[in-house]
């Protein structure tokens, strides 16, 4: 029987695209805790390069960095597949897996940046929506069409996480110029939500607020000290 193991950490959006792909697929999997201020042997063993979860262990066999365990998921596990056959299709997918992964961890690390660095990552943020409906969305419901596919679970994180952010460092990163901009990235993020699978796998946005301020909070006081 094959065992399947996914080291995680609350709440990392990178841990949640890992887990919403094998909810999606129906993969049975044990989800283990790992505590970051107190590495485990398990993790700095299986991921002694970069020594971060999340980090998927099949048979006992480690893989790291989201998406490569994304696209690993998707050969392994291929019913309900995450990824269109069609090689065009598939490289498209291919394509906004890479450009959005890129975006993540400005995006995600923007509730530790304040002055300069802060303006210069909301002027970059800005630019996000408008590429993403022009070009990624378009008039499809998903990145790749009707159905949720790895893009959208890389991107996943900002349905919640976004607006926390937000709120914990009070910037609109992602501002609209009027209430109605962006409606095909509002709608994504609606349908997004909506999904049962990941409705079912999404973190409380009161407890991720907590912890975003409190994180704020200490580099904040760091900056000061
Ligand atoms: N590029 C990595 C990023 C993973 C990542 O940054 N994980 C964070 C948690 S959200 C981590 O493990 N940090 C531990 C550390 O930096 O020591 C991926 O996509 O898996």
């Amino acid at each position: 029987m094959e065992e399947v193991k996914l080291l995680g950490v609350w709440p990392s959006p990178y841990s949640y695209r890992v887990i919403w792909a094998l909810e999606l697929k129906g993969v049975k999997y044990e989800y283990v805790k790992e505590d970051l201020a107190n590495k485990s042997d398990l993790l700095l063993r299986y991921n002694p390069i970069h020594q971060k979860v999340p980090v998927l262990v099949h048979n006992e066999k480690p893989i790291a960095e989201s998406t490569v365990i994304l696209e690993c998921s998707e050969e392994t596990w291929p019913h309900n597949p995450l990824l269109p056959t069609d090689p065009h299709e598939r490289a498209f997918a291919r394509f906004w897996i890479k450009f959005l992964d890129d975006k993540s961890s400005t995006l995600l690390g923007f509730n530790l940046t304040v002055g300069e660095e802060q303006e210069n990552a909301t002027k970059e943020q800005r630019e996000l929506p408008k590429i993403i409906e022009e070009q990624g969305l378009g008039k499809k419901k998903y990145f790749g069409g009707d159905k949720i596919g790895l893009a959208d679970l890389v991107f996943g994180f900002i349905t919640v996480w976004l607006g926390v952010l937000e709120e914990a460092t009070a910037v609109k990163v992602m501002k609209p110029a009027a209430a109605d901009d962006f409606p095909r990235l509002q709608v994504w993020i609606e349908n997004f939500r909506e999904n049962s699978v990941i409705k079912a796998n999404l973190p409380d946005p009161r407890e991720l607020l907590a912890h975003s301020k409190r994180k704020r909070e200490v580099l904040l006081e760091s900056k000061i000290a």
